[in-house]
């Protein structure tokens, strides 16, 4: 029943059906199927399947953008499940995907762990400028600064961040993560940035983490 269902969620995203795949998400909760399998195995399964197709011309624009508008109508009905927020927040971030980048999917989900591992989130939407990066973070009296990119083109912005923060002397206030499909640990040495994480799960442990050691040293 579960394989039957998180697999037509799958379809229902590739061809970009938002409806039914909100539908479908909604029934495959109330049937008891865990959000993290239906995260897993049908919204991220199948835009993987449509990233595939997309990269041999076999989809274009229009369709990963129905199937992206798809996949967030989804994570709109899981996101309750996956958040169980405390009381108080055990830290502040700031969050973006970097100047001349448009992709969300990945950094929303990085925003949903951050909220379910208790931090105050604070989300600055894409093609996000450096300084505004900083002005939002100082607003904010933020711990943890989050950058995400999808494009090999705007990886190197994640770095004028982080030339900002040291050009005003600021780069030991706040801890920089970073994360995107092109990016990894090397080119996070590369940069100066503190924490490189693959998937959104792991950025919220490693961004609790942080912050615990950060207040206890
Ligand atoms: Co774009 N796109 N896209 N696209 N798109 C990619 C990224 C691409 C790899 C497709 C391909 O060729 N196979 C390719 C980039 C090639 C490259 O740079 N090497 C590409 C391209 C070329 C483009 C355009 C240039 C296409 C064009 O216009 N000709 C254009 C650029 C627009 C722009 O940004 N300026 C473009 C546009 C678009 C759409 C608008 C149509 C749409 C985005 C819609 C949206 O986001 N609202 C789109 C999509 C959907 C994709 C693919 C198919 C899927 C991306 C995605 O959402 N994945 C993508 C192919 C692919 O990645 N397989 C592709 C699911 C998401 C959950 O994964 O974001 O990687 P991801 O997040 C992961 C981890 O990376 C991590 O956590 C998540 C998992 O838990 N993570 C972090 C992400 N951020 C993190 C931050 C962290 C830690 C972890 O710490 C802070």
């Amino acid at each position: 029943m579960a394989e039957a269902i998180v697999q037509e969620i799958s379809e229902f995203l590739q061809k970009g059906r938002a409806k039914n795949v909100k539908t479908l998400v909604t029934q495959a909760l109330e049937a008891g199927v865990d959000a993290k399998e239906i995260l897993n195995e049908g919204l991220l399964a199948g835009m993987m399947i449509i990233g595939g197709k997309f990269k041999n011309n076999e989809v274009f624009v229009p369709e990963v953008l129905v199937a992206a508008r798809a996949m967030n109508a989804g994570i709109s009905i899981l996101e309750p499940k996956l958040i169980e927020i405390g009381n108080e927040p055990i830290g502040r971030a700031v969050i973006g995907t970097v100047k001349g980048d448009l992709h969300d999917i990945g950094k929303n989900l990085v925003v949903m762990m951050l909220k379910g591992a208790g931090f105050e989130i604070h989300d600055l939407g894409v093609d996000v400028e450096p300084e505004v990066f900083l002005a939002k973070a100082q607003e904010f009296g933020a711990d943890v600064i989050c950058m995400s990119a999808l494009l090999t083109t705007t990886m190197p912005n994640m770095k004028d961040l982080i030339d900002l923060l040291k050009e005003k002397g600021l780069r030991d206030q706040y801890i920089v993560m970073i994360g995107g499909a092109p990016v990894n640990e090397s080119f996070a040495q590369e940069i100066g940035a503190d924490y490189y994480t693959p998937d959104a799960a792991s950025a919220a442990e490693t961004a609790k983490q942080a912050v615990l050691e950060k207040k206890t040293s």
